[in-house]
């Protein structure tokens, strides 16, 4: 367990000023959104409490996430029925693949804040998916587009030995 929420990247932390900021949706879906900050705001807004578990065996418990819960983003961009699996592109050039159904799960966010405050740079911000049902390598930091596939997309990480899935309930660290 961790007080302190350590920072894991590939070495770059991209600035993304909000007002420069867009979220392309593409792929097998009916609506293929860009939205903007305000554009993102504009949606219901969510806030979960969860625990988040990395692969190197840390865990950060208890916090508060805030932001557009994936259900309802689900609800606005319509995957078709094919659609299976869905791809996050962040602005480091880091991707992550997850099943559509894990990402549809109801603790699930496209999140802008953590416990009361904005996500911070360092950490993913302004908005980062967090998953908390899978390793923390799953939810993409500075994500800049999400995109939905009938085939899977094996990501950064998955390419270089970690597990597909990454259920930490599994232990699916390494593939
Ligand atoms: N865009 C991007 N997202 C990322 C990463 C990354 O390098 N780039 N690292 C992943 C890994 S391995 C972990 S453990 C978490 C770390 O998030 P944190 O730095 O906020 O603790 O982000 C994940 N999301
Ligand atoms: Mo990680």
């Amino acid at each position: 367990m961790v007080k302190k929420w350590p920072v894991l990247d590939l070495g770059v932390q991209p600035h993304v000023p909000k007002d420069r900021w867009k979220l392309t949706v593409n792929g097998a879906v009916e609506n293929p959104v860009v939205w903007t900050w305000n554009d993102f705001l504009a949606q219901p807004q969510t806030d979960i409490v969860a625990d988040i578990h990395c692969v190197t065996t840390w865990s950060l418990y208890d916090s508060r996430w805030a932001g557009v819960a994936t259900k309802d983003f689900l609800s606005v961009v319509r995957p078709k029925p094919k659609a299976r699996f869905v791809v996050f592109h962040s602005h480091d050039g880091y991707t992550t693949n997850v099943p559509l159904e894990r990402f549809a799960e109801p603790a699930a966010l496209l999140a802008r804040a953590w416990n009361g405050t904005e996500i911070t740079r360092e950490h993913g911000g302004p908005v980062r998916i967090v998953i908390p049902s899978l390793y923390f390598w799953k939810s993409a930091k500075w994500v800049r587009q999400i995109s939905f596939h009938a085939e899977d997309r094996p990501g950064f990480w998955e390419l270089r030995g970690y597990h597909n899935n990454g259920d930490p309930w599994d232990e699916e660290r390494y593939g």
